[in-house]
């Protein structure tokens, strides 16, 4: 048996849209990925919008995706430490998957240090300069009455609300290949306003743009791209440097 000691991060399944089909294909790439990573890792990083749309109800479990949550099971009693970020797609995340999986659920970002080496990781989402009206609606959306009231109406009712929103309101960034240059991106902004504080790894998803980005000698912008429909991508750290995986658009 090789030696537990690498870390995989991974973002934006977005599992559940756009079709029943479409989201159990996925699923079985996440699940031949999660076999891989299995064999070798200490901790995985779900940053972010691995579902649509999730909802926790006190008794109620949204259906769907149980291979891939049978997958997080199996992988988290082989002793990989999960962390999972609460992203915008998925913000309702309670503790169903702390008391099911042991994960760990991240409300914003994490800072850790990892074989001398410092990582800032976070979704994405609500870090650009200005977007008043974004943050003012996650602060509402993540607010106890929000989540309160959302408890109250009928699953049946509820969950196809949201999945119609979230559908709905995806931003169409889902572009072949990204024309701009990685410095003109609002999250490349947000790392170099905070180069002063010397992390090695600044790590997010939501872009859906897989991206690795010297900012300076010490500190990289990696950001994990998705598997929605292109990249199919994931970091790793293997103690000495992350590597970026993905299929190259075309
Ligand atoms: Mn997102």
């Amino acid at each position: 048996m090789p030696e537990r000691n690498k870390i995989y991060f991974a973002s934006d399944f977005h599992l559940g849209t756009p079709s029943y089909t479409a989201t159990r294909e996925r699923e079985q790439r996440l699940i031949n990925w999660l076999d891989i990573v299995k064999v070798d890792a200490a901790e995985l990083f779900l940053v972010g919008d691995v579902f649509d749309f999730w909802f926790e109800y006190a008794t109620v479990v949204p259906k769907g995706y149980i291979r891939f949550l049978g997958k997080l099971a199996e992988l988290a009693d082989a002793g990989v430490k999960l962390w999972f970020f609460k992203g915008n797609h998925d913000m309702w995340v309670f503790d169903y998957f702390e008391q099911e999986l042991d994960a760990t659920i991240i409300d914003n970002e994490m800072i850790i240090e990892r074989h001398g080496k410092k990582f800032f990781i976070h979704h994405g989402d609500g870090l650009a300069a200005g977007d008043h009206s974004y943050k003012l609606l996650k602060k509402i959306f993540r607010s106890n009455l929000c989540q309160w009231l959302f408890a109250r109406i009928h699953p049946n009712l509820g969950v196809g609300i949201a999945n119609y929103w979230s559908r709905h309101s995806r931003k169409s960034n889902m572009k072949k290949k990204d024309p701009r240059p990685a410095e003109s991106e609002w999250l490349v902004a947000y790392c170099r306003q905070h180069l002063d504080r010397e992390y090695d790894y600044m790590i997010f998803g939501h872009s859906h743009l897989p991206v690795d980005y010297r900012l300076n000698d010490k500190t990289r912008y990696i950001n994990l791209g998705e598997w929605l429909m292109y990249d199919y991508s994931y970091a790793v750290f293997d103690g000495e440097d992350v590597v970026l995986h993905y299929k190259e658009r075309e």
